[in-house]
């Protein structure tokens, strides 16, 4: 049996790396992976931990648009490639001129679709937490129906980190899945919670070892692909009605919001100090 063999072999049975599954598609910065009727979309851009260009959220759009349609595909997982979730923004290209000027149009025909397609497609969404999950990556992990970590993730809401605030779905999901406490807490200090505090807080649902933290997610995903398919779904409308009943009001209200903070002279300031590699410091105007 060669090496491609061994692998393909022991991923049927829900072992091995969701990431090293048979490529589907490679577009931009994304990789989507598929194993029967599980597939991953994988944030593919190592180097820089994931971090997300918007044509890589337009992108993102654009995959899980056709994992939804897809009926052969029956879960999706969200990952990262190398040691991140993902970065979010990309501080590098995502705030030049052209693309703040962009940002807010895109926040509402890409993100807002992007955030609402993960709560509504009728198939379980799963975050796998490779690893650091900050700013718009760590909404999107929030977002999904499950969320599993590596010991070793970490989760950041990052946006106050460069003046700006919540984003991608994260006022409502972060405080429905940690509550209000925990939901201030981490935006206004923008520091890491370690997934052991996660799982405390009801962030994540499961930490995995890291020995153990391949098999078990690729085993939840191909459970979850030989599930019942109509009874995930209707169980999922039941929870988007219960636990995030306001999500598109929030939305658009943190579209709204990060607009005005786009203009603020601590988000200008903080964007020219990354990008020259100066600490970021802030006179609160
Ligand atoms: O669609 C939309 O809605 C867009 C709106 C989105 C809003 C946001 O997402 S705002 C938040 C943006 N993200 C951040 O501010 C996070 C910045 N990164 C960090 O704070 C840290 O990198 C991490 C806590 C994530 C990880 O720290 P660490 O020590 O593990 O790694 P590192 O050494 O800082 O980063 C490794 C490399 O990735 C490094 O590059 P180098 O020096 O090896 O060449 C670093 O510059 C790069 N990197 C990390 N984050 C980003 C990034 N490059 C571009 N953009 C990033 N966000």
């Amino acid at each position: 049996m060669s090496a491609e063999d061994t692998r393909d072999s022991s991923t049927q049975d829900g072992t091995g790396d969701i990431r090293d599954w048979p490529v589907r598609s490679a577009e931009g910065g994304l990789l989507v992976t598929q194993k029967g009727a599980a597939a991953a979309v994988v944030f593919n851009r190592p180097e820089r931990l994931n971090a997300l260009t918007l044509d890589d959220t337009h992108s993102l759009l654009t995959v899980l648009r056709e994992l939804s349609a897809d009926p052969t595909v029956r879960a999706v997982a969200l990952t990262g490639a190398g040691r991140g979730f993902s970065a979010g923004a990309d501080l590098e290209g995502a705030f030049t001129p052209d693309a703040l000027a962009a940002m807010p149009a895109h926040l509402r025909e890409i993100t807002t679709p992007t955030l609402t397609l993960i709560r509504e497609m009728p198939k379980p969404v799963v975050a796998a937490v490779n690893g650091v999950a900050a700013g718009i990556g760590c909404s999107f992990a929030l977002a999904c129906d499950l969320v599993v970590a590596r010991r070793s993730a970490r989760l950041t809401m990052a946006f106050s980190k460069i003046g700006l605030s919540l984003d991608g779905g994260s006022s409502a999901t972060l405080v429905a899945r940690a509550g209000f406490g925990t939901a201030a807490w981490m935006a206004m200090t923008g520091r890491p919670v370690s997934a052991e505090m996660a799982l405390g807080r009801g962030l994540v649902d499961e930490v995995l070892e890291s020995e153990e933290y391949d098999s078990g997610v690729s085993r939840l995903l191909s459970d979850l692909a030989a599930g019942p398919t109509r009874s995930f779904a209707a169980t999922k409308r039941l929870l988007n009605a219960s636990g995030y009943p306001r999500l598109r009001e929030a939305l658009e209200a943190e579209a709204e919001i990060v607009e005005d903070m786009f203009a603020t002279n601590d988000f200008r300031g903080a964007i020219q100090a990354v990008v020259a590699g100066r600490p970021v410091s802030f006179q609160g105007d």
